[in-house]
């Protein structure tokens, strides 16, 4: 302190009081992990900080390396997802884009499933082409399709289930056997459902990809994503990919997620409970066509989904018998849900694909894999389900034809 006071206000203004020592010297450790919020750390030895490039275990250097933040919630992701590591990154897109630099890092060629979230479709339809990856997209729902596609240069298989916004559902089992026979590397977006919905990795699939910004965060607050898998393709997407393309999520991000993912089973719980009254509401109004959602028997894999599923999840899908006039007066109507894209937020969200989420998807293959114009997609919240029905019955009055 005495040599502080030597020192000129502007380098005391920046350096004093901030040894440190007092966190790790002292008893009591923080209850709710804190935020490192830095971008770098320093060293108290040349040696050390040799030993810290060398040897990524022994220390943290910079934040676009790692960071205690990140580390915390990947630890807990990798427990809740059965996985042996993850790795979080600044939003989902982050995380898939991660996830197939890193298996795709030699080249090679893609099977993945014709109906994904649209920006994942435009990655593999449009800019891994480009980089001469191409994709082969089939209807993942029946396994011998993916077989069919499968070449000797292909090196990822890549699925949704439930996917969005449809609700498809993809033998999980099936195909990452059929992946494994052909030594190639399955992946899975597993935003839908989350790790309280389904554990894809028991049922051995290779690599789990999160927006966490959905219900694993929870908040609505922040835009991030993770992917999770075997320790060595985490390393090598993390001091890879990651690191040099630069998908880094913040500590702040990283924080607010971590905490939201504490109450994430619970929401869970909460979310398909009032999901399942809201889908069998629909199915019997006379203005809804057709409803999707995978706890309902009428759902046509519903099967599949009581054997791979835990919890059939908040979203539902539907059509209206009025088709896009009808879908456009509902969410006008609407006063409780939100017309908003995301999904799994505490708030009910309620959109129109073919306009918002995949108008970016050519009109074609929209219609193709059933993104009809008149499908309106529902994140259902955490309100009192009561509130919500009643929303949905007078935006429904408008709808009736
Ligand atoms: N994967 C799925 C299944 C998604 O639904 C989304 C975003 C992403 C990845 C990308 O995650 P992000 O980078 O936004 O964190 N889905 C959105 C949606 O359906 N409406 O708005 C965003």
């Amino acid at each position: 302190m005495t040599s502080e006071k030597k020192l000129g206000k502007a380098t005391q203004a920046i350096h004093a009081g901030e040894t440190q020592t007092s966190v790790a010297e002292k008893s009591g450790i923080p209850l709710l992990p804190p935020i490192y919020q830095n971008s770098t750390f320093r060293f108290t030895s040349a040696a050390e900080c040799a030993e810290a490039f060398q040897d990524e275990e022994s220390g943290y250097v910079y934040t676009r390396w790692g960071n205690p933040t990140q580390d915390i919630l990947e630890e807990k992701l990798a427990v809740l997802e059965a996985g042996e590591a993850a790795l979080a990154t600044a939003s989902g897109m982050g995380a898939v884009s991660v996830a197939l630099l890193t298996a795709l890092a030699d080249g090679g060629h893609v099977v993945a499933m014709e109906n994904l979230y649209s920006a994942t479709f435009q990655i593999l339809n449009e800019d891994l082409r480009r980089f001469g990856i191409e994709t082969t997209f089939v209807d993942a729902t029946d396994p011998t399709q993916i077989e069919r596609a499968i070449r000797p240069d292909t090196k990822v298989l890549y699925l949704e289930s439930p996917t969005n916004p449809l609700l498809k559902l993809v033998d999980l089992r099936r195909s990452a056997e059929i992946a494994r026979a052909h030594g190639i590397t399955s992946m899975i977006d597993n935003t839908f459902s989350t790790p309280c919905g389904q554990q894809p990795i028991p049922l051995g699939i290779d690599v789990v990809i999160h927006s966490m910004t959905k219900y694993l965060s929870g908040n609505g607050a922040v835009i991030a994503g993770a992917i999770v898998g075997e320790k060595a393709f985490i390393t090598r997407a993390k001091e890879g990919a990651l690191r040099n393309f630069g998908a880094v999520i913040s500590p702040f991000n990283a924080w607010l997620t971590l905490h939201g993912l504490t109450t994430l089973p619970l929401r869970f719980t909460r979310h398909c409970e009032n999901a399942a009254h809201v889908a069998a509401f629909l199915e019997a109004h006379p203005a809804v066509a057709w409803v999707r959602y995978p706890g309902l028997c009428s759902h046509p894999q519903h099967e599949l989904a009581k054997r791979q599923m835990d919890a059939f999840g908040g979203m539902i899908t539907l059509e209206l018998k009025g088709g896009r006039g009808a879908g456009e007066n509902l969410v006008d109507q609407l006063q409780l849900c939100s017309l908003a894209v995301s999904l799994g937020d505490v708030r009910t969200l309620i959109c129109h694909p073919a306009s918002t989420t995949h108008s970016h998807v050519p009109a074609e293959i929209r219609h193709r894999t059933g993104i009809t114009d008149g499908l309106v997609r529902i994140s259902v919240g955490l309100e009192d389900v009561e509130d919500i029905l009643v929303d949905l019955e007078q935006g429904l009055e408008s709808c009736t034809p």
